[in-house]
C-alpha cells in the first residue's frame, strides 16, 4: 500500500444497510465513536434510539443516495441484497445501487468508504488452498460477482478519484462460528469494528482489500494485508469449537459445499464437475 500520510479520519460517518444483522450489531457498537453516525435503509430499523438518525433511501434511486451522502466523511456501505438472489434484485441493489453510492460519494466530497464486499467473490477457491489478496477473483454465485464489482468500482473510485477505500471480504459475523465451514471465516463482532475503524481513520490507507476474519487457526486466508494496517483479531475460532461441531452435526451431507470455501453457495445451482470446475 503507498502510504498517504496525514489524511483525515472520517468523523460524520453514514451506515447503509442500517437495518440488516450486520448494520444492527455496528449501530450499537459504534455509537458515540464518530461525530455523526447516520443510519440508511429502506426501511426503519427496530428500536430507532432518540438519538439515532435515520435517513429512507433506495440505494437504486440516485437522488435518494445522493441526501443521504450530502455532508458525510465515511461512509460504512453494508446496504444490498446479502445472499444469492435473482438476477433483477442482484442488479438494482448490488450493481446499480454500489455505483450510486461510489459515484454520490464522489459528487458530495466523501473521503472515506468501507465496503462490505463478501468471502463470496472466492467462493470457489477449494478449502485446500490458501488464498490471499493478490489472487484472481472466483465469484461463487450472482451475489458474489456483485462484491467483486463492488471491490473493482472501488478501486476506480479510488485511483481515479482519491477516495480512501477499504474492502472487507466479510467471512461470517456472529457471536461464534455456527459450523465446520464458518471455522475457517468467523469474525467477531469486536474484530469487524476494529477493521472497519481501520478503514475510517487509518492515516495510509488508499485502496486495499482485506479478509474480514477473526484469528481462526483453521482459516483459508492470508490476512498479511489486514496485519500491515495494524488489525490485530481478538476472536479466535478455536475457543468454539464444540458449538460449531453442535451446528454442523444438525446440517444436511453437501458434498459439492464441501469442497468449496463458499460452501453451499457453490452447491446451489451447481452443474459442473466438481473435478474441473473452481481453482
Ligand atoms: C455472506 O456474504 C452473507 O451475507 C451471509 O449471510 C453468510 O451467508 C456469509 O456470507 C457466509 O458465507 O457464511
Amino acid at each position: 500500500m503507498k502510504a498517504v500520510e496525514g489524511a483525515p479520519k472520517a468523523s460524520r460517518v453514514l451506515l447503509t444497510g442500517a437495518a440488516g444483522g450486520i448494520g444492527t450489531v455496528l449501530r450499537q457498537r459504534l455509537q458515540g465513536v464518530y461525530r455523526e453516525l447516520r443510519l440508511s435503509d429502506i426501511v426503519e430499523p427496530p428500536r430507532l434510539g432518540k438519538d439515532e438518525n435515520f435517513v429512507a433511501a433506495d440505494l437504486a434511486d440516485m437522488a435518494a443516495v445522493e441526501k443521504i451522502v450530502n455532508g458525510i466523511d465515511g461512509i460504512i456501505h453494508l446496504g444490498g441484497v446479502s445472499i444469492e438472489k435473482p438476477w433483477e434484485m442482484i442488479h438494482q441493489a448490488n450493481i446499480v445501487g454500489c455505483y450510486n453510492l461510489f459515484e454520490a460519494a464522489r459528487r458530495h466530497g466523501v473521503k472515506r468508504v468501507v465496503f462490505a464486499s463478501s468471502n463470496h467473490a472466492m467462493g470457489f477457491y477449494r478449502r485446500r488452498r490458501r488464498v490471499g489478496t493478490e489472487a484472481l477473483v472466483r465469484p461463487d454465485s450472482r451475489y458474489g460477482v456483485s462484491k467483486a464489482f463492488g471491490e473493482a468500482l472501488a478501486a476506480l473510485y479510488a485511483d481515479k478519484y482519491g477516495l480512501r477505500v477499504l474492502c472487507i471480504r466479510i467471512g461470517n459475523l456472529a457471536d461464534k462460528p455456527a459450523d465446520l465451514r464458518r471455522m475457517s471465516i468467523w469474525i467477531s463482532p469486536e474484530d469487524l469494528v476494529q477493521l472497519i475503524r481501520i478503514g475510517l481513520e487509518h492515516p495510509a490507507l488508499a485502496y486495499e482489500v482485506v479478509y474480514g476474519a477473526s484469528d481462526n487457526a483453521r482459516s483459508w486466508w492470508d490476512n498479511a494485508a489486514a496485519f500491515r494496517l495494524g488489525y490485530r483479531p481478538t476472536g479466535r475460532a478455536e475457543d468454539h469449537l464444540a458449538h460449531a461441531q453442535a451446528g454442523q452435526a444438525k446440517l444436511p451431507r453437501d458434498p459439492i459445499a464441501e469442497i468449496f470455501q463458499g460452501g453451499p453457495f457453490c452447491s446451489d445451482e451447481f452443474a459442473g464437475d466438481p473435478e474441473t470446475r473452481g481453482s
